[in-house]
């Protein structure tokens, strides 16, 4: 039988498990991704390790999420992830070059190869035929050690695309119609890939978008195949070397199959506060808007600022609507500039930010009190715009344009009637675009992969040092580590009894900026647990620091509903919770990533056998779990929960490989690692 793009990407770098659904499976990973608010972690885990370089074909570490210097904070870690890259043999893109996913598209992105990204969005570069997974930091400190990267393996969800898009109507209403029909646990152990003649009609940055928010449908990772619009993608960007033809054979088979018929799609729109809240903007629409706001790795492309900038053209925005444009790299800032569309959005009332990913994870451009604001960004999570009772809703590009000229949400098909009557802006990318890799810094021994003398801006080198040759001298750089940069903390192995309160129960869908939540105060301690453990469940509950503090020595509990940890990769989410003595999280079910945080930090990720014993417990109950050492290991992955204040017990399953049990029983993934590496 025939195999599809995803297991053809598996196969080709499978070292260990079969394609048996639900079985763990390993790869080995070509690329690295790491971005600052989680590569600071990834890169002191490294260092932990006490390895001198990066193992794999490629690691990239981008700072684009911790951009506002409101203090020293934010520049210290940029110094530090800096001298980080080149001691470790790290590609560095400095602050201010651009958001991580479509840059490393542009730069390094090579049909064929595996990618982990310390970034949930991270499978965005399946868009050019990559196998991209998002993980905890952890997992990419130990893949840029060269260990392979163990999932469950995934089922593959096909998903042909026929037709053409309508006039207004954009890929993010794609992605935005699938979460309407599947929800944001839809995708959940699957690979979505998709086929079919309606690519045609998606470019690389289309599928980019598409990719990019599969995460939000709890999916493993999205593919699409490497075809002729990926080698145009690969040479606009001066490297068509780097093109690989990946197709999947005429005879491939799919566990799911759904079709799509892009003609027949409309504007769609996630309301507050989940992106799985779709409905189309024609039901919500005609309601008064705070903010308007385009850009993100959910709509990075070229087009995405160019359709927005030809709408508002020659108009103002609304006088009440903060319209603001996040450009999503200094290259596509540069293009802009050069075809005009930077001056329209400007002239027609644009507030342009630097290219990063900014208000998308609530550094800057919150929006006011209670207030709509609309935004191509992936997320909008309770909270995560940096307003505590925000109201942010997920749109295409065409709605954000649309809606800022009206000051109301606006199903951008409208505009074709009075009084704008306006025909649907045809636009595309530039056919040169300009090049800027001047803020991409090889580390000593490294050059721009396939990019000709001319095309590279600046000699770029970390220290201008020779690029060949200079390997050698990596081991003795320093890392540049100011105050607020705290190694971190030590975390003892598990003890053979656990007992304590349940300090907080939760329900379904609860998403890691629940847990550990981003925003311009919190975020610049994401090298700081001590400091960062301050505001776990800060916006759920205020209380919950002091009250885990309370119980830090013993140890306590959480229970939640199915799908708790959706969201982002942050494993703060379970290191700093875990710092402040959480040892067992009681759910429905888990996300992905997040169920593995936890494991890799030694929280004990326990799952209801019978989902409704959830109801049977309430907060500060005192629940016990005993003989861990030898229960945990019991090949049933079986464990008994004692409530003693209710006097029941309940069964639990663990779900953890012998791998896992041994990094729990260890406290962390590191402890395991540090002894292999002290055993070798
Ligand atoms: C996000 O969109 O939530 C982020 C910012 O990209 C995160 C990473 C983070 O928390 O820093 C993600 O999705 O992994």
């Amino acid at each position: 039988m025939g195999q599809n793009v995803a297991q053809k990407l598996i196969d080709s770098h499978l070292v260990d498990g079969t394609m048996e659904p639900g079985e763990e499976i390993s790869l080995t990973m070509d690329q690295t991704l790491t971005q600052d608010a989680t590569g600071t972690m990834v890169m002191l885990e490294f260092e932990a390790m006490g390895i001198d370089n990066v193992k794999t074909d490629l690691s990239a570490q981008y700072v684009d999420h911790n951009l506002i210097q409101s203090d020293f904070k934010n520049p210290d870690d940029h110094l530090f992830l800096r001298s980080a890259c080149k001691k470790f043999g790290v590609f560095y893109s400095r602050p201010g070059n651009g958001v991580s996913h479509p840059v490393h598209q542009e730069r390094f992105g090579e049909p064929g190869k595996t990618l982990i990204g310390s970034d949930s969005h991270s499978p965005a570069a399946g868009a050019i035929g990559m196998l991209a997974i998002g993980a905890g930091g952890l997992d990419v400190a130990m893949a840029m050690a060269g260990k392979p990267y163990t999932i469950k393996a995934p089922e593959v969800w096909g998903v042909e695309l026929t037709g053409e898009l309508p006039d207004w109507v954009s890929a993010k209403d794609v992605i935005l119609t699938m979460l309407h029909h599947h929800g944001v646990d839809g995708g959940l152990g699957r690979i979505i890939e998709y086929h079919g003649p309606g690519l045609d009609d998606l470019s690389c940055m289309d599928r980019h978008v598409i990719a990019n928010m599969g995460t939000e449908l709890g999916a493993t990772s999205t593919v699409f195949p490497a075809d002729d619009e990926v080698r145009r993608f690969l040479k606009s960007q001066g490297r068509e070397d780097a093109f690989t033809e990946i197709k999947a054979d005429e005879d491939a088979e799919y566990d799911y199959t759904e079709q799509i018929d892009l003609s027949e799609l409309v504007p769609m729109i996630a309301k507050p506060s989940s992106p799985g809240n779709v409905v189309p903007v024609r039901e919500v629409e005609g309601k008064e808007i705070y903010q308007s706001y385009v850009g993100s790795s959910a709509n990075p492309g070229y087009r995405d600022f160019a359709i927005a900038a030809e709408i508002v053209d020659g108009y103002q925005v609304h006088d009440r609507v903060s319209f603001d444009v996040n450009p999503t790299s200094r290259q596509i800032l540069e293009n802009l500039m050069n075809e005009g569309h930077l001056q329209m959005l400007t002239r027609a009332g644009g507030r342009i930010h630097q290219a990063g990913c900014n208000g998308c994870i609530g550094m800057g451009q919150a929006p006011a009190t209670g207030q709509i604001s609309l935004r191509t960004v992936p997320r909008n999570f309770a909270g995560r715009s940096g307003t505590k009772e925000d109201a942010v809703y997920l749109v295409s590009p065409e709605t954000a344009a649309a809606s800022a000229l009206t000051g109301k949400i606006t199903d951008p098909r409208d505009l074709a009637d009075e009084p704008y009557q306006m025909s649907y802006p045809s636009v595309s990318e530039p056919d040169e675009l300009s090049i800027n890799t001047s803020q991409m810094v090889p580390p000593p021994g490294r050059e721009m992969p396939g990019m000709t003398e001319d095309q590279v801006v600046g000699d770029g080198h970390i220290d201008g040092e020779p690029g060949i040759g200079a390997a050698d001298a990596q081991g003795e750089v320093e890392l540049e580590k100011g105050p607020n940069v705290v190694s971190l903390p030590n975390f003892e192995g598990l003890p053979d009894t656990l007992e304590g309160p349940v300090l907080l129960k939760v329900g379904d869908d609860i998403s890691t900026d629940h847990i550990m939540p981003a925003g311009s105060s919190i975020l610049p301690y994401r090298s700081n647990i001590p400091e960062i453990s301050k505001f776990v469940y800060y916006q759920v509950d205020e209380d919950f620091y002091d009250r885990a503090m309370e119980h830090q020595d013993e140890g306590f509990f959480i229970v939640g509903g199915a799908n708790y940890g959706q969201g982002s990769s942050r494993e703060h989410a379970a290191i700093a919770p875990r710092y402040l003595g959480l040892r067992a999280v009681v759910a429905k079910s888990f996300a992905r990533i997040h169920r593995q945080n936890c494991a890799n930090f030694g929280i004990l990720p326990l799952i209801f056998a019978d989902e409704r014993d959830y109801d049977d417990i309430d907060q500060e109950d005192t629940l016990k779990l005993e003989n861990l050492q030898e229960g945990i290991r019991d090949e049933r992955q079986r464990v008994t929960l004692r409530n003693e204040t209710k006097g029941q017990t309940y069964e639990l399953t663990h779900t953890l490989s012998p791998r896992e049990v041994e990094m729990v029983l260890e406290g962390s993934q590191i402890s395991v690692v540090k002894k292999e590496f002290a055993d070798a």
